[in-house]
């Protein structure tokens, strides 16, 4: 077995920003890479630990993204290290369609067990988030016999041709890339700040009402809706908005799919954004978190729904491959031995005072919100409250340049978004937050003076 050595858990700089062997690898990368295919980070990583990303110049960056909240369990966590290698050095493929492995089946039991619903339950394996989805459809419309499926404005649900039309963003993610899958129909969303409705049960009400007029409900096969939207910007949905609508699902018999790819394990404090919500999803579709990095996806639900196609009808070469399975095995375990589920609230009850002594100070800061390790800021024009993009980007850049990774997000570009890996220090946290909102307190100041 290899020997994992942590990095040392601390903000360190020791070049520029990009350093020279950074910035060679970029050279290599224009060449080589796809530029569609576009990092926002200009340094190339090496290692990681439980806070620390370290950078091939070793420059030691405090990590707030988590991947896009995949290594909830920290870079490289030591039970899913442990079991990958065991794994890798006795059996590394299969097929399970072919010749099938317990790990597979251990992932499953796994889900059944942690996902919300006292209901028979079962589940089938994937590679990335998007095939998820994917599949999650492909249940819900054999089960009901229906095409139509509903999605929601500022929702993201991956990048291929099905869910590229349940995403609602253009601009990068669609534009160019047509035609879209039809039969996807885009329903208004809850978004208090945005929409000034913070009734959440009347906002249902409102998307229930195009729902009826302009789809139908025994039209309509599936309702996908992440509980928390994710590269939307966080948007936490007005309390009673999900259960009404989850309601109306079952007036219609509509599947009720809820993407918990990036809101689940334990990023919220609970394991299941969905828990916050009082919501019993028919379907639930995990990806990122599940496997600390490695690449796996999964669909659980109803027994009867998720046994509705026919043999034969769901799979995939890699789907469910004994590496990924084994890493998430790891993942369960590290999320209890860790006590993952407290350690996410309380870095929530770190973070969100500070958010919001900034949204009561600053201009630019016109929201904050997010439950638990998922907290986030949306930048807008002090005088209109229009978004405003440029303070995002300045902030990520002033986080990136002072050793912050900080990611951004929304419809406008002008959300940051915090992911720490639930396993961060205390003080790496705190140091990380300090410089977080110091930029923004900077970019404030100077919008002031020029605005
Ligand atoms: N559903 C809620 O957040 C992935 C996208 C990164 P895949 N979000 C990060 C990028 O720019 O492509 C995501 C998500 C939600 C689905 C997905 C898709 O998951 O594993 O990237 O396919």
């Amino acid at each position: 077995m290899l020997n994992h050595t942590t990095p040392e858990q601390q903000r360190r700089l020791v070049t520029e920003m990009p350093g020279s062997r950074s910035a060679e690898l970029d050279r290599r990368r224009l060449e080589a890479v796809a530029h569609a295919v576009t990092p926002t980070l200009p340094v190339f990583i090496e290692s990681g630990g439980q806070g620390i990303l370290v950078d091939v110049d070793g420059n030691h960056l405090i990590d707030f993204g988590s991947g896009i909240a995949v290594t909830n369990v920290g870079n490289a966590a030591p039970a899913v290290v442990r079991r990958v290698q065991e794994q890798a050095a006795k059996l590394t493929h299969t097929c399970f369609l072919l010749a099938p492995y317990e790990s597979y089946v251990a992932v499953c039991e796994e889900l059944n067990q942690a996902t919300p619903g006292d209901f028979v339950k079962r589940t089938a394996l994937f590679n990335s988030g998007a095939e998820a989805v994917e599949n999650a459809v492909k249940f819900a419309r054999s089960f009901t016999g229906r095409n139509a499926v509903v999605a929601f404005e500022h929702a993201f649900h991956g990048r291929t041709n099905l869910t590229m039309a349940l995403t609602a963003k253009y601009d990068p993610y669609k534009s160019g890339f047509g035609p879209f899958a039809p039969e996807v129909y885009r329903a208004p969303l809850s978004y208090p700040y945005r929409d000034g409705q913070t009734d959440g049960v009347a906002a249902a009400e409102r998307t229930i009402a195009y729902l009826d007029k302009q789809i139908g409900g025994p039209n309509v096969a599936a309702l996908v809706i992440e509980p928390i939207q994710g590269e939307g910007g966080f948007i936490v949905p007005a309390e009673g908005f999900l259960p009404r609508l989850q309601q109306w699902c079952n007036e219609h018999g509509v599947v009720f799919v809820v993407d918990e790819i990036q809101a689940g394990f334990a990023r919220t404090g609970k394991m299941f954004a969905s828990e916050h919500f009082g919501i019993e999803p028919d379907l639930v579709v995990t990806a990122k978190g599940l496997a600390g990095g490695l690449p796996l996806s999964a669909v659980t639900g109803r027994a009867e729904i998720m046994d509705a196609p026919q043999k034969g009808g769901i799979g995939g070469t890699y789907a469910g491959n004994p590496l990924a399975c084994e890493a998430a095995l790891g993942v369960f375990e590290t999320i209890r031995s860790e006590g993952l589920l407290d350690r996410a609230a309380w870095i929530g009850s770190v973070i969100r005072p500070q958010l919001e002594h900034l949204q009561e100070t600053l201009g630019i800061v016109g929201d904050v919100r997010g439950i638990g390790a998922m907290q986030a800021i949306e930048f807008v024009d002090p005088v209109t409250q229009v978004p405003a993009p440029e303070h995002a980007a300045a902030v990520a850049q002033a986080c990136h340049s002072a050793g912050v990774v900080v990611l951004v997000a929304g419809t406008y570009g002008n959300v940051i978004r915090l992911l720490p890996p639930l396993v961060i220090p205390e003080d790496l946290l705190r140091e990380g937050l300090e410089v977080f909102t110091r930029a923004i307190t900077e970019r404030d100041a100077l919008v002031g003076l020029t605005g």
